[in-house]
């Protein structure tokens, strides 16, 4: 009887520690945690495909948006108002076509006026940035070095 009360008390005191794993379950150093997922801002200025790249070197993606409040917390991580950076959509695969990197489902924009506009001969404009003129996305040069976006998930 006195075993069988061990190891019901070993049990709990295990089941207790789990649960608290998953209650901790925090953020990287470094990136800020907005519902389920952790964020940050890379400074060092890449081509759009680099910078998806590193992101996925550090288990993320460019960042998705999802809604007005997710958008809003995105500007809140850049050191300025002014700052552009790339995030996660692109339409590289068929014109006008945009998907998020990380396969979420496209159930948002906040295109700037007149943007998507796949300007610019003889490269078009194929990779998602943010903060364009504070007015919202822009589909930019995926050339251009911009600092980036990553996301995780927790
Ligand atoms: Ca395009
Ligand atoms: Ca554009």
């Amino acid at each position: 009887m006195a075993m069988l009360r061990s190891f019901l008390l070993l049990f709990i005191v295990f089941s207790m520690g789990n649960a608290e794993v998953n209650l901790v379950k925090k953020c990287p150093y470094g990136w800020t945690n907005f519902g389920v997922r952790c964020y940050k801002f890379f400074s060092q200025a890449v081509n759009w495909i680099t910078a998806e790249k590193n992101c996925q070197s550090l288990d993320a993606n460019l960042a998705s948006v999802h809604s007005k409040i997710e958008h809003d917390f995105l500007l809140s991580l850049l050191p300025s108002s002014s700052t552009r950076c790339w995030f996660g959509t692109h339409d590289g695969e068929q014109e006008g076509q945009w998907l998020w990197t990380d396969g979420t489902p496209y159930d948002y924009t906040y295109w700037a006026p007149g943007q998507p506009d796949n300007k610019g001969e003889p490269i078009t404009e194929n990779c998602g940035e943010l903060n364009f003129e504070n007015k919202g996305w822009n589909d930019g040069s995926c050339l251009s070095p911009q600092g980036y976006i990553c996301a995780k998930y927790l």
